[in-house]
């Protein structure tokens, strides 16, 4: 039988487990990545395992998140990181260099290897066909350690492409259609690997708009094959000796086929507040739009800024729309300004922010109240965008372009013919923001520079035998870990002190939550299906932890987020019929006993002491799991030797 992309690579890296879907395998982690809002919690997660220098083949801390300095708090913790890289062995890439995806994707991602990413858009790299996954903060720790990334064996999807794009109708038009068809749960335990003849008309930011949105999707990761658009990618950005050609097997079998011809696509949206409420633009042709950005990790390449420039040219934005953009990476902004086409998008009446995630999470540029704001970015979860009540739209660049023209949603295909656009042979290259580590020998006497923000991270407790406690939370389907631990401007600061996050979690549903659970000493949270799903952030495992929770039960967790509750020593359970979630009420009081013997048989007895019910849950963990909720959390687990 052949094999996937995915597969081979995989075969490649297999530490060990068998590579049959739903088993678990652990890989070896070529490359990692972080970016500062979760690397603070990683670098100190791998300062306690006292390795001396990271043993991958290339590590990167970015600086892109946390880039409004309104205080002394990111600025310490951007000092923190750098000294960390510097004397760990680490490339160290400046804030104002870029988002950490896009910089990525130009200057260190190769085909054939794989990435963890401490952030959950890492998959942006199956771009250029790379394994890139996005990992909890710890397991990216540990994979910088040399220690394995342990996953489940994805099932194989294939989205087979034919026919062209027409004009105005974007990757990101792809990524919103397959969000249409599969919703935030239909990648779920898989790996969505593109291909088809139409792949052969998506050059590199293309394709790696599609890999991005791709966790939308609540994929293990995305791949595109490595072919000649690769290669060409590669070159122009000068390390064409990176490429190695990489396709599937003509009999290798897929669990899920999907076809998507491109000539009949139309230019998409999805609608507040979730990444799959997707329907056509011109089925909301006339609302009212207050606020535009065009940047984030999903359309912020040279090519997507050319093409926002080319449209906006020798026009004006209707004075009632207030437009950002903010290019990717340094690279990009720089071959913008030399080319002119940042004037023109000057000219136009929009503001250039910083190459960072900016508006995307929060950072600063939240919209007026009640506002209507069209993002190109993959996320338009509630409150987000730093204002509650925000209405934010996903879109193509072009169809951004189009709202800030007319002040409403346009279909963009409206706005006339498409001025000709093409990507350069060769990009401009300038390293200089890439801050190399100090040799080993240096290394030992360099300091690490800690500010007063830096709090100790929540002590995690073995799993006992039995739970007896309250339920503080009962929450619906879809929960985001931007619901369990927002983010924006005002709360990301804090992300290296627990104590302080801990009384935003959850605030998007219920602002008593925080009390209410410290009160209960230890409680246990419901949830519906795909619970946990979106960011990466451990957090959001971290900080309930800290809040005395000890289990989750839900219909179904989102990948990421499970693996941080389990390294966080929290149990992760799931109903055996998931209607009995109709069953409990919050403020019940439940009671999980035998756990241990539970954990051995597969099937733990919750007993809700308040109705009198019993309720048969799901506790199916591999053995590493169980020694690592026994242990108390990965940390405690790895202490014990286990790295
Ligand atoms: C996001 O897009 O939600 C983030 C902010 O990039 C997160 C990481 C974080 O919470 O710091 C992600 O996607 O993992
Ligand atoms: Fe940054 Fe937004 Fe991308 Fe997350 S999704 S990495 S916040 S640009």
């Amino acid at each position: 039988m052949g094999l996937t992309i995915a597969q081979k690579i995989i075969k490649e890296h297999l530490v060990s487990g068998e590579m049959t879907a739903g088993s678990e395998i652990a890989l070896r982690i070529d490359q990692t990545l972080t970016q500062d809002a979760t690397g603070t919690m990683a670098y100190l997660e791998f300062e306690t395992m006292g390795v001396p220098q990271v043993r991958t083949e290339l590590s990167v801390a970015y600086i892109d998140h946390n880039t409004l300095q309104s205080g002394f708090e990111n600025a310490d913790d951007h000092r923190f990181i750098q000294s960390m890289a510097k004397k760990y062995g680490l490339r160290f890439s400046r804030p104002g260099n870029g988002i950490c995806h896009q910089v990525h994707l130009e200057r260190f991602g190769k085909p054939g290897k794989t990435l963890i990413g401490s952030d959950s858009h890492t998959p942006t790299g199956g771009g250029i066909g790379m394994l890139a996954m996005g990992a909890g903060g710890l397991d990216v720790a540990v994979a910088m350690g040399g220690g394995a990334y342990y996953i489940t064996m994805p099932k194989m999807y294939k989205v087979n492409l034919t026919g062209k794009l027409r004009d105005f109708v974007t990757a990101k038009d792809v990524s919103l259609e397959i969000l249409r068809i599969l919703s935030v749960k239909g990648g779920v335990g898989a790996v969505i690997e593109w291909g088809g003849e139409g792949i052969k008309t998506l050059s590199v930011p293309e394709r790696a708009t599609i890999t991005n949105m791709g966790t939308e999707l609540g994929a293990t990761t995305s791949i595109f094959p490595s072919d000649e658009i690769t290669k060409a990618f590669l070159e122009a950005e000068g390390r064409g000796d990176d490429y190695i050609e990489l396709k599937s097997d003509d009999d290798a079998v897929y669990d899920k086929i999907i076809d998507i011809d491109l000539s009949t696509l139309e230019p998409m949206i999805a609608c507040p507040h979730s990444p799959d409420n997707v329907v056509k633009v011109s089925s909301l042709k006339g609302t009212k739009v207050d606020q535009v950005c065009i940047g984030s990790c999903t359309n912020s390449s040279l090519l997507d800024m050319l093409k926002v420039a080319a449209l906006l040219k020798g026009k004006t934005i209707k004075p009632e729309v207030s437009l950002s953009i903010s290019p990717g990476s340094r690279q990009v902004l720089s071959m913008l300004a030399d080319c002119g086409a940042l004037s023109d998008i000057l000219a136009s009446g929009a503001r250039l922010l910083e190459c960072a995630c900016g508006p995307c999470i929060g950072m600063g540029f939240s919209p007026n109240s009640g506002g209507v704001s069209l993002r190109t970015f993959n996320r338009n979860f509630e409150g987000r965008s730093g204002t509650a009540d925000g209405q934010v739209y996903l879109v193509s660049p072009e169809t951004a372009v189009a709202a800030a023209l007319t002040g409403e949603i346009t279909d963009p295909m409206l706005l006339g013919k498409m001025p000709e656009v093409t990507m350069p042979d060769a990009f401009k290259i300038d390293d200089s923001a890439v801050i190399l580590p100090a040799s080993p020998e240096e290394a030992k006497d360099l300091p690490i520079l800690r500010g007063p923000n830096i709090k100790p991270f929540p002590d995690s407790k073995p799993l006992g035998d039995d739970l007896s406690t309250q339920l503080t939370l009962k929450v619906g389907d879809n929960i985001t870990t931007d619901h369990i631990m927002p983010a924006g401007a005002k709360i990301l600061p804090y992300r290296s002190n627990i104590p302080h996050l801990s009384q935003y979690c959850f605030g998007v549903c219920d602002e008593t939550f925080p009390k209410r659970a410290k009160a209960a000493g230890e409680s246990i949270i419901v949830g519906g299906s795909n619970y946990g799903q979106g960011s990466s952030r451990e957090h959001a495992a971290l900080v309930p932890l800290y809040l005395g929770v000890r289990a989750v039960i839900a219909k179904s967790f989102a990948r990421i987020h499970a693996a941080n509750l389990i390294n966080a020593g929290i149990v992760p359970l799931t109903f055996k019929d998931p209607s009995d979630y109709d069953l409990l009420t919050q403020g019940d009081d439940l009671e999980i006993k035998d756990i241990y013997a539970g954990l051995d048989s597969g099937t733990l007895i919750l007993t809700d002491k308040t109705s009198g019910k019993e309720i048969a849950l799901v506790c199916d963990f591999t053995e590493r799991q169980k020694a690592i909720l026994k242990a108390g959390g990965l940390l405690k687990y790895v202490g014990q030797g286990n790295l």
